[in-house]
């Protein structure tokens, strides 16, 4: 069970858009895009910083085997992330728990039925701190 311990760096992006058809850099994918590892589960990473916004807060993955990392890069601030509990067409457990600054942690959880899951920092949910994970049809 070493597996955990792959952590993906991700540079900041210094303000670049997410196009949806830019190329991905050669140090890795952008963040918010999803990729296949060679294990066949997708991969994706998301950033926090010191203000109340995921990095990016959308992104849609197909049914199947999810690794999710967040990286919070903030200087100040602490994060998590967790699914809102009831928001999505079933329930996915797994959570990233508190991220001190400069942090970063992965889970892997499975998704099987389609729709929109919102996902949250429970700790900012009142400064709408959320998410949405698309999985497609
Ligand atoms: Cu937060």
């Amino acid at each position: 069970m070493a597996a955990a311990a792959v952590i993906l760096l991700v540079g900041c992006g210094g303000g670049g858009e997410t196009a949806g058809q830019a190329a991905a850099p050669s140090s890795g994918p952008a963040l918010g895009t999803v990729t296949t590892a060679p294990d066949g589960v997708q991969e994706v990473t998301l950033q926090t910083q010191d203000d109340y916004v995921f990095t990016p807060d959308t992104f849609t993955v197909a049914p199947g085997r999810v690794r999710l990392t967040v990286v919070n890069v903030a200087e100040q601030m602490a994060h998590n992330l967790r699914f809102t509990p009831g928001a999505g067409p079933e329930p996915i457990d797994a959570e990233i728990s508190l991220l001190a600054p400069g942090e970063s942690d992965t889970i892997e959880f499975t998704v099987t039925a389609p729709g929109e899951y919102t996902f949250e920092c429970s700790f900012h949910t009142q400064l709408q701190q959320y998410g949405t994970m698309t999985v497609s049809g």
